[in-house]
């Protein structure tokens, strides 16, 4: 006698659902094409700047929700200096504004607020506002807030090798202890995990000088969704597209 096979089929778990258990650690996020969002909409710059910083509360929010380790923001690049100094001066104000109004719920979120790239030339009142933010939340174990600031990749690597050079002359380091492990202690990543997946919005497919030595192992995911228009459910259809990358090669 034949067994009857039961009428419905237990779904396999791939593909369509987000999974909570495989998660990336740390994903990092270029937030691109803010001015072109503000553009269309014939609306100046500094509108889709705006815009895009309440994106970040709303993704730092899923992310955090998600148990995310880190997320690591792209907000401000060595090169953004360039831009006209009326917009300079308008981003400089954004971490301010931001912090003004959500740094209580940061607070109790658990979030933790720290920043990479050359943070002393920043503006006195940018700084000081983002290091109340840093000190405010130093004993936090969430999510790590982390964003990129008076950031770029190059710098960084040439700054870490100035300190390499001047340690192994004052301490008299062995230079065969000079290993990725031991470089990696002076970039400003130190102690943080490689990201698992970046994302860049906008449809720019480049790095930008964006985290060079850190990403070299980390999947990429892109979309033509400008920053501002950027949704949680543009977010989960990263995760999971990470999740399955992670399947197929786990099926190797
Ligand atoms: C503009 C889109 C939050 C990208 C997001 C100074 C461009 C909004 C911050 C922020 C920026 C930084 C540090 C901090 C708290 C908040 C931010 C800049 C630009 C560059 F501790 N958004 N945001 N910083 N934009």
């Amino acid at each position: 006698m034949s067994m009857k096979l039961p009428f419905f089929k237990s779904k396999q778990p791939e593909q369509n659902d987000l999974e909570l258990i495989n998660v990336p650690n740390h994903v990092a996020i270029i937030m691109d094409g803010n001015g072109r969002w503000a553009k269309k909409r014939g609306l100046p710059r500094i509108a889709g700047h705006k815009e895009g910083m309440s994106v970040v509360r709303k993704i730092t929010r899923v992310a955090s929700n998600l148990n995310i380790k880190i997320l690591t923001l792209y907000a401000f690049s060595t090169e953004n200096w360039k831009r006209p100094k009326s917009e300079v001066d308008f981003l400089m104000k954004l971490p301010i504004d931001f912090l003004d109004i959500y740094l209580p719920e940061m607070i109790e979120n658990n979030v933790r607020i720290e920043t990479i790239g050359d943070f002393d030339t920043l503006p006195k009142s940018t700084k000081e506002a983002i290091q109340h933010a840093k000190d405010r939340t130093k004993d936090n174990d969430g999510l790590l807030l982390n964003f990129a600031l008076n950031y770029g990749s190059r710098t960084e690597i040439l700054r870490a090798i100035k300190h390499i050079v001047s340690d192994v002359s004052e301490k008299d380091l062995p230079v065969d202890e000079l290993d990725e492990q031991f470089f990696a202690k002076y970039l400003y990543t130190e102690g943080l995990c490689d990201p698992d997946l970046l994302i860049r919005t906008s449809g720019e497919q480049r790095l930008s000088n964006f985290l060079l030595w850190q990403l070299a192992y980390t999947e990429f995911w892109f979309t033509d969704v400008y920053w501002p228009e950027f949704t949680e459910g543009i977010f989960k259809e990263a995760l999971l597209d990470y999740q399955n990358r992670k399947r197929r090669y786990g099926g190797i």
